[in-house]
């Protein structure tokens, strides 16, 4: 496959101070646009050309450095874009609800560890939500890792990387986590990551 930019699911300037035009004009359209070029240039030639995404992230783990990073920023990015709406936060969708209790003992302890997880991550990388063994989990990587790498399938990332979110709060990354949670993330597709985890 050939690696290409996906739009954004809304403006640039949708989600309003919470994440700014300015940020995303950077995050998206700069940040991750260098991930899909050096990807493709990496790509090109190598024994995964013709695989999926998710497998050349996994197949490239360890094994190709510079093509894993930049693979695996790609998928971690396209799906960050879509992890997020305007005026999103809010109500969970019966079905992950129950399975976030289930795990967590409730949702305001799955939010927290989720938070805390983008938190104590030290340096760059990504906070997760994702199932394994049909529980879902709060957890941490580094760079462009994902638990895709690991034993888990991820429903719902957050990128820690400082350009994510110093234009809109410096350093104030446990606001930045916050926000995120509280009035960007999009329930709705987390639980259609959830669903197709666990079927
Ligand atoms: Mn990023």
């Amino acid at each position: 496959m050939t690696f290409s930019l996906p739009d954004l699911p809304y403006s640039h300037d949708a989600l309003g101070t919470y994440m700014s035009k300015e940020t995303l004009e950077y995050h998206h359209d700069k940040h991750h646009l260098a991930y899909v070029n050096n990807g493709n240039n990496l790509l090109k030639g190598s024994e995964w050309e013709n695989k999926s995404l998710e497998e050349i992230v996994r197949g490239s783990y360890g094994k190709n450095a510079a093509l894993f990073n930049n693979a695996g920023q790609h998928y971690n990015h396209t799906h960050f874009w879509k992890w997020m709406k305007p005026n999103g936060g809010g109500k969970i969708p019966g079905a992950l609800e129950r399975a976030l209790v289930e795990s967590f003992g409730s949702v305001e302890k799955a939010k927290e560890d989720f938070i805390a997880a983008g938190t104590t991550q030290f340096g760059s990388g990504w906070g997760w939500l994702s199932v394994v063994d049909g529980k879902i989990v709060a957890a941490k990587t580094p760079n462009g890792e994902s638990p895709l790498v690991g034993k888990g399938t991820p429903i719902l990332g957050v990128d820690v990387w400082e350009h994510s979110y110093y234009i809109d709060y410096r350093n104030r990354r446990p606001d930045y986590l916050k926000a995120f949670v509280e009035h960007l993330v999009n329930w709705e597709y987390v639980a259609e990551l959830y669903q197709a985890a666990t079927r």
